[in-house]
């Protein structure tokens, strides 16, 4: 499958995740990129370098203070001679001033932020850039000649929002490269996420349109990270009454259950005559995922890949989360083998 990767990704180099209390090494590490791509390497698949695409893809999905807050945070959080990495510690929370951006970057962080345990570092800008060039590559292949692709985006995107960071997301890659689809001339883009994560970001971004269809399968948030969002009553408002779709499932959820969910979200992608397939590929649904509760073995991969493969769509795959290290680029290369199999 055509693969793209842009190595500027590496360039996320955080040292700090705020994680049970402590400050520990990330969970979202640049090593994930090596084990996928000796993978892909392994199975003969070539990686190709995306071109720059510029910020206006961007812009067509985020709102514009943000971009330049992420552009801007590390110098000003730096300048004021800071050790640490720029990490929230305050936000608007109810009955605060939610309309307010104050001036000091301190304010602004928890202005952008979601979440506390994702730091912005000195390379991190540059990363979210090429991770969605990686995205639009990947979508620019798929729309010019029909075929599948796979973007190996790092970092991940589809916690990210219209104006805010978090779950180790800045842009959203999948938002995206679905806005740059429709700008393209595509009707009605599926954003199918499989990420353990809910995908909030993807789902807030389109909530209220009709012309892109979330469909997520997620651990419950009632006990599981975003734990606002991702919940079954969620179903998209205004125009996009009814297409927006929340699979919430419990933690130890089987893989047997957790297909029964999937078949329901490829119908509901079939009935809502998506032209395109957008898939948020997070393998951390892998049973030995550090931080997740799904139960997927490595043959299961290939099992989601041939049904996804079934839709009959064009697709493009998104890398989101996975942090099993040393099983994340079997798990990976055997979701787009798949894929490939059922498709001849
Ligand atoms: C990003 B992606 C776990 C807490 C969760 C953030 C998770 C971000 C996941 N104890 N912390 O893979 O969806
Ligand atoms: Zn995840």
């Amino acid at each position: 499958m055509r693969t793209f990767f842009s190595e500027d990704s590496r360039r996320r180099q955080a040292r700090s995740e705020l994680h049970d209390g402590a400050l520990v090494a990330p969970f979202e590490c640049p090593e994930r990129m090596d084990l996928v791509l000796s993978a892909l390497n392994q199975a003969g698949v070539e990686v190709q370098a995306p071109k720059e695409y510029g910020l206006a893809p961007v812009l067509a999905v985020h709102d514009a203070g943000y971009v330049a807050f992420l552009e801007t945070c590390w110098q000003a959080w730096q300048s004021t001679g800071r050790q640490g990495e720029a990490i929230p510690n305050i936000w608007p929370a109810r009955t605060m001033r939610g309309d307010r951006i104050p001036q000091s970057v301190s304010g602004q962080l928890g202005y952008y932020a979601l979440a506390a345990e994702t730091s912005i570092t000195e390379g991190t800008f540059a990363a979210a850039m090429a991770s969605k060039n990686t995205a639009l590559a990947a979508v620019e292949h798929t729309l010019a000649s029909g075929e599948p692709a796979f973007g190996l985006c790092r970092p991940p995107g589809h916690h990210a929002a219209m104006d805010q960071f978090g779950g180790y997301c800045f842009f959203n890659n999948a938002a995206i490269a679905a806005q740059h689809a429709l700008n393209a001339g595509k009707r009605r883009v599926a954003v199918l996420d499989v990420d353990f994560h809910h995908g909030n970001g993807t789902q807030q971004i389109f909530y209220r349109r009709a012309d892109v269809l979330f469909a997520s399968l997620h651990g419950d948030p009632d006990v599981t990270f975003p734990y606002f969002s991702g919940y079954a009553d969620e179903t998209g408002e205004g125009p996009g009454a009814g297409f927006n779709v929340n699979y919430p499932l419990p933690p130890g959820t089987s893989v047997a259950t957790w297909m029964a969910a999937l078949d329901d979200a490829l119908a509901r992608i079939q009935q809502a005559e998506c032209d395109l397939l957008v898939v948020s590929l997070g393998v951390d649904i892998f049973e030995g995922d550090p931080i997740s509760a799904f139960t997927f073995q490595h043959a299961d991969f290939i099992t989601l890949g041939k049904r996804l493969a079934d839709a009959g769509l064009p697709s493009v795959f998104l890398m989101e989360g996975g942090y099993a290290v040393e099983d994340i680029g079997v798990n990976v290369v055997n979701v787009l083998q798949g894929f490939q199999q059922a498709r001849g």
